[in-house]
């Protein structure tokens, strides 16, 4: 282990937490770097949502008993939490959803919906998740509205030439990934919330893979809507978060109607609860959210600049490794200051399909395909990547055991 990962993140004793990692898969110890689709969870979020159904499951907000007082206090604790994790100005501004996917289609509807109009302009960038793109594109399907896009260079980065084109045009929204899922580039998002302001369009950010990897503060980012998933943060599945500036919320509509969001109901018409309620109508995820603090306690008893160092540090490592391979590509910024931990390549002509299936057979974990995001599979001219993306568990050793891995699939498809 290098000493510049001791100094950073106490591996070992990080280790120990995630019951899965003392996993065997084909007969060898599981190295997980599949990070990017989903996180493993460690045992404080494991228990704190065993706690939730052992001891005092109930529905929250309704009940005047004990155990929906707690649940309830548990519930409304955790959206504390996270309103600090992301240093949001209020915790009316924390809105529970199923997720990064689910946040952005809250927006799209609420705020699209009494805000889009059909001569107006969206922008967006080639390297979006389809999360942050077919969401936009039923909006401007719906209103006539024109969607544009900022493309990319070779190294992955967003083309400035475009963001000024697009950005004359005063569009009403911008969307844009915080880090790419494929490439790992950190966009500049405060940069472009400052310039898309001044020309009057709001910002949505997708922080699907930022939030749990590096420090955020919607502050000083001064975006207006940010979108991400507990589940690729130590936290449970079906659970995510939607910040969103307070005003812009007061003036939005709800998104789904029924219990828990009202104030009062008539036979022809309702009035919506105040903030965040109006916008959580039904029965919660009650244990995704306690689960979900749990895991933001957990990060931030790591220290999230820690972990931003170590995972630039076992980038770094990697992106070396994998350049020794002479028919090797990676994809995205060269250096890993500027891009998150997430690690795309092709080897040679082997398929990725078939690199994760050999590297399966030695215990590892990575992702193939287009990862959600066709549009920027067609600007790389590849089908599909080979991913590996990583977390606060992975270690130098588990690279050196992708690079065997990858030197077996090698020998493989050219004995
Ligand atoms: N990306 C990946 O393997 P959900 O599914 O709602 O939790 O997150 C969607 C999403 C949105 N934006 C970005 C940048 C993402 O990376 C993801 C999820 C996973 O890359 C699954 S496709």
């Amino acid at each position: 282990m290098g000493v510049e990962q001791l100094l950073v993140l106490d591996l070992d004793k990080i280790r120990e937490d995630f019951p899965v990692l003392k996993r065997k898969v084909k007969g060898r110890r599981l190295v997980y770097l599949d990070n990017a689709a989903t996180s493993q969870k460690p045992l404080p979020v494991i228990q704190a949502i065993e706690e939730f159904y052992r001891n005092y499951n109930a529905n929250v907000h309704r009940g005047i008993h004990t155990l929906s007082e707690e649940a309830t206090i548990a519930y409304e604790g955790a959206r504390e939490k996270i309103a600090g994790f992301i240093n949001a100005r209020s915790s009316k501004e924390i809105i529970f959803t199923r997720g990064t996917t689910e946040g952005i289609n809250l927006v799209s509807h609420s705020w699209g919906g009494s805000n889009i109009e059909g001569s107006d302009v969206m922008l967006l960038t080639e390297m979006e998740h389809h999360s942050n793109l077919v969401p936009w594109q039923l909006l401007a399907r719906e209103k006539g509205a024109r969607l544009e896009f900022v493309g990319i260079d070779d190294d992955g980065h967003l083309l400035e030439e475009d963001l000024e084109k697009h950005l004359s045009e005063s569009p009403k929204l911008v969307g844009v990934t915080h880090v790419s899922n494929v490439l790992g580039t950190i966009n500049p998002v405060k940069e472009m919330a400052r310039r898309a302001h001044r020309n009057g369009g709001v910002v949505m950010v997708d922080a699907a893979q930022s939030v749990p990897h590096m420090p955020v503060d919607v502050q000083d980012l001064d975006c207006d809507f940010l979108a991400f998933s507990g589940h690729k943060m130590l936290g449970p599945t079906g659970i995510g978060v939607l910040y969103a500036k307070r005003h812009l919320l007061e003036e939005m509509e709800p998104f789904l109607g029924g219990g828990e969001m009202i104030r009062e109901v008539h036979l022809r018409e309702a009035k919506w609860k105040e903030l965040p309620w109006k916008f959580e109508a039904g029965t919660p995820n009650v244990a995704g959210v306690i689960g979900l603090g749990a895991a933001v306690e957990y990060l931030n008893g790591l220290e999230m600049g820690r972990v931003r160092s170590h995972e630039m540090i076992l980038t770094g490592y990697a992106l070396e490794e994998l350049s020794k391979f002479e028919e090797m590509k990676t994809f995205g910024p060269e250096k890993p200051e500027e891009r998150g931990g997430v690690l795309s390549f092709n080897l040679g002509d082997i398929h990725p399909h078939d690199l994760a299936t050999i590297l399966d057979e030695y215990g590892i974990a990575i992702r193939s395909g287009h990862h959600c995001a066709q549009p920027l599979m067609e600007r790389l001219g590849v089908p599909a990547t080979s991913r590996a993306s990583f977390y606060v568990y992975n270690t130098e050793q588990e690279v050196d055991r992708l690079v065997s891995g990858l030197r077996e699939a090698w020998k493989v498809f050219h004995p």
